[in-house]
């Protein structure tokens, strides 16, 4: 779903992060959570970084999902020109594996939050969830949409292990 005027954005630093972070687009569309991805990097589209994070309020976005790799300001950058609940996403870097896009997420200095999740695919997928789930304490169609899903998550655990096919 990616609606004109969305509840999520999900922004990333490149179209290379693009992999990574259609997990959270996915995730989303499961869960029936309107959402918008664009590409907005800090240091090679600054003003546009600038345009969107200031504008992401009154463009009626509720949480923004934001990911980077290497030196990854964007979710820091963006949580500082907005007041919504931002998610960092660190991106899997060549060079250090996500470790230098983790670091420099997580470590915000306090005052400006970035809800930082776990390097690539499992964190895109979990920033969707979280989204998802701040999204739902206002929205009780959604609240069961998430409660569904997590049932079915469960549902799919078995009991004792088996041969992988
Ligand atoms: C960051 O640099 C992006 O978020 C991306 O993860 C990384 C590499 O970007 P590309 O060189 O692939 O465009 O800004």
């Amino acid at each position: 779903m990616t609606d004109q005027r969305a509840d999520v954005a999900i922004i990333m630093g490149s179209q290379s992060d693009w992999a990574t972070m259609r997990h959270a687009a996915e995730t989303l569309d499961l869960l029936g959570v309107s959402h918008k991805s664009l590409i907005v990097s800090a240091h090679r589209t600054p003003e546009r970084l600038y345009d969107f994070a200031r504008g992401a309020r009154a463009a009626g976005y509720k949480v923004i999902v934001a990911g980077a790799g290497g030196a990854a300001h964007l979710p820091g950058m963006t949580a500082a020109l907005t007041p919504l609940p931002v998610f960092g996403v660190p991106v899997e870097s060549k060079a250090l594996s996500g470790q230098d896009s983790l670091l420099s997420i997580v470590q915000m200095p306090a005052g400006i939050p970035v809800g930082t999740l776990a390097i690539g695919k499992a964190g895109a997928a979990n920033a969707a969830l979280l989204a998802a789930a701040v999204l739902a304490l206002s929205d009780e169609a959604l609240a069961t949409r998430l409660d569904a899903w997590r049932a079915a998550q469960t549902a799919k655990v078995a009991v004792e292990p088996g041969d992988e096919a």
